[in-house]
């Protein structure tokens, strides 16, 4: 069976970390899977992940000191992740772990990446207030208007996302600041792409890490990724809700 490595960046999220790690494992209960924190906090996060990871040989960590950067600690966590499939999430359960079996199901059956959307019928940015959809709406659209490659996703912008490992092999990612997707989705070889609805939650505890620098670095960003970016040729496929929940039976009854 192929591995599963889910790379997580984490700043001061420690009353996040037990309750992530406990609906991800029961969510993977069928898929050998790791779970990779990439940890730049200054509050007690480490040790809880030092504790956590102790109790649970699935989990591992890298603290980063005096470093920050949500998309260059994700990269540093593909670097070492041992996975065939890596996925990136974030720490604070606003992205459901147990969106993740069927993510890793759309792998199995053939898509070279699997991004989950809040935006096609059966998804919801229910844990967004009006002012988040108004700027990630913005974000979104100025992303895709500056990078063709953006385009064909619905949801490029989050950080919710898993792919072969090989699509990054030779991908000259040099990411600033919060986003790690587009750097991904610019700059990897890949042809197929497959979108799952789902609901974007709440925060559950401690707070919003975004601030005023992430406004200028997404458009650094996005303006240098227009020198570099991939003209891959690719093909999207939409599942329903309906499809997504057969697909996941059919493969649960099958192992
Ligand atoms: N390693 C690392 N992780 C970070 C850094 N900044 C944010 N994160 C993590 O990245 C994830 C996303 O950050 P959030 O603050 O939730 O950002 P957001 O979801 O866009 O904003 P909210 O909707 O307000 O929560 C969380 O798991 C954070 O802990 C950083 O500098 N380094
Ligand atoms: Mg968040």
């Amino acid at each position: 069976m192929n591995k599963l490595s889910i790379v997580i960046p984490t700043f001061n999220e420690k009353d996040n970390i037990r309750s992530l790690v406990k609906r991800i494992d029961d969510a993977l209960e069928s898929v050998n899977h790791e779970i990779l924190f990439v940890d730049d906090s200054r509050d007690e996060t480490p040790q809880v992940l030092e504790a956590v990871s102790k109790e649970n040989s699935r989990v591992k960590y890298i603290h980063r000191e005096n470093e920050k950067g949500l998309a260059t600690a994700v990269l540093m966590g593909f670097r070492a992740a041992d996975g065939d499939y890596l996925a990136c999430m974030d720490a604070d359960l606003q992205h459901p772990p147990e969106i993740l079996l069927p993510m890793y199901v759309a792998l199995t059956k053939g898509a070279d990446m699997c991004i989950p959307s809040r935006l096609i019928p059966g998804g919801s940015d229910g844990g967004l207030n009006w002012y988040r959809k108004l700027i990630s709406g913005s974000a979104r659209n100025i992303g895709k208007a500056m990078l063709p490659c953006l385009r064909p996703i619905s949801d490029p912008t989050s950080g919710l996302f898993m792919f072969r490992k090989e699509i990054i092999d030779g991908a000259d990612m040099r990411p600033v600041g919060w986003k790690i997707m587009i750097e991904v989705l610019a700059t990897s070889h890949f042809s197929s792409v497959t979108e799952i609805p789902y609901t974007f939650c709440e925060r559950q505890s401690g707070e919003s890490k975004i601030d005023k620098d992430a406004t200028v670095q997404y458009l650094q960003q996005c303006m240098d990724l227009r020198k570099r970016y991939v003209r891959n040729k690719i093909s999207v496929t939409k599942w329903t809700s309906e499809q997504t929940d057969t697909y996941v039976k059919e493969f649960t009854s099958g192992n």
